[in-house]
């Protein structure tokens, strides 16, 4: 190990986290875990021997591969590293890492740009924690990706080049179902909540049932033991009712707080992943969020004020996300036709991790 492990480090959206190609890291899981645990720096709450960035938004491996599956070009996997915990989880998507996951292909040279006359390249990303497929556009030059531009998204200072991120087959990817109970609303606790998979899976709750405005700062929500308490409730008593079994130990479902919204946008949001309350929120969290917006009598309809045109503006603790949702409904059945956003990403570091040796 003493020539380390070629390792990029990438802000993917508003996430940041260490990009592999698989094959240069051990290819049995728990070989892999226990490595990246020491590459990470966890468990502890500073991660002060490793790469992690004592968040859960900072504390993410992407692991990319070449792809065997025609649907796509290349393969990838993400890893939720805990971070005062030993535990690594890939229940979970995440759509924010899937940003870098493109261009870091690129650089590694598992794809080419397309057409070398072009100004952009697609590519085809196969996200295997929920066997769905995005389809990447980002701009390019000399065969290389580009980073710069003009594009800024809530939650990240300055600008950067945009990557337009296109979804397929989202909907129930993690529960079976989009509305995983068949409900578009379901009491837990004594709330009304709205179960719902579209690529994430979310447990939309309006604030005001639970006591709180959904405007407050996440550390006011994180200080509140009691709301906490409730979430986590409702939140295990959800996992059953998704089909995720006992969501004890896993990073889904996540939570939103929903309210009106106050700064132009169409609905208002905090939230909790699952135990600290994110600063912005999730890619397919949000996408799964602005679905729920969508369908009449679920916990966020009536308080989203969504005219039907254009993405919907979900605001967040840092600024807002636009998602573009487009739904159908024939006959009592919901598909979801359109699913898109648009993201930044850059590279910030690449060399060799050194992983600290023995938990
Ligand atoms: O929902 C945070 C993030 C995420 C996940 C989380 C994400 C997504 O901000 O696709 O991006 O919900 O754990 O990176």
């Amino acid at each position: 190990m003493s020539t380390g492990v070629p390792c990029m480090i990438m802000r993917g959206g508003s996430s940041k986290g260490a990009y592999f190609l698989a094959s240069d890291l051990p290819s049995d899981p728990s070989d892999r875990d226990d490595m990246l645990l020491r590459i990470m720096g966890s468990p502890d709450a500073r991660q002060i021997d490793g790469l992690g960035g004592a968040h859960p938004v900072t504390s993410k491996v992407a692991v990319v591969a070449p792809s065997a599956d025609e649907r796509a070009d290349v393969d990838y996997l993400f890893l939720q590293v805990g971070v005062e915990t030993d535990q690594i989880s890939d229940r979970q998507n995440c759509g924010n890492l899937l940003a870098g996951v493109a261009p870091f292909a690129l650089e590694r040279g598992l794809i080419a740009a397309q057409d070398p006359t072009k100004r952009s390249t697609s590519v085809r990303v196969l996200m295997r924690n929920t066997d769905t497929v995005a389809t990447a556009v980002f701009g390019v030059a000399d065969g290389s990706p580009v980073y710069d531009g003009a594009t800024e998204i809530s939650g990240v200072p300055g600008a950067s080049a945009r990557i337009d991120l296109e979804f397929e087959g989202l909907a129930g990817s993690s529960c079976g179902q989009l509305l995983p109970t068949g409900n578009v609303i379901d009491e837990i606790d004594g709330v009304a909540c709205t179960l719902i998979d579209n690529g994430m899976p979310v447990v939309v709750i309006g604030a005001n049932t639970l006591g709180v405005t959904g405007y407050e700062r996440c550390a006011e929500l994180e200080a509140n033991e009691a709301l906490r308490a409730q979430l986590e409730r409702i939140r295990l008593d959800a996992g059953h009712r998704m089909n995720l079994g006992d969501v004890t130990d896993t990073t889904i479902p996540k939570l939103t707080l929903v309210a009106e919204a106050r700064s132009g946008g169409h609905l208002s949001t905090r939230t909790f992943i699952p135990h600290r309350c994110h600063e912005a929120v999730g890619v397919l969290g949000a996408v799964s969020v602005a679905t729920a917006a969508l369908l009449p009598g679920s916990a966020a309809h009536n308080i989203a004020h969504y005219d039907g045109k254009g993405p919907v503006r979900l605001e967040h603790p840092t600024g807002s996300f636009d998602a573009v949702v487009e739904v159908e409904r024939a006959s009592g059945k919901i598909d979801i036709t359109r699913a898109g956003i648009v993201r930044t990403a850059r590279k910030l570091m690449d060399g060799h991790v050194f992983p600290r040796t023995g938990l």
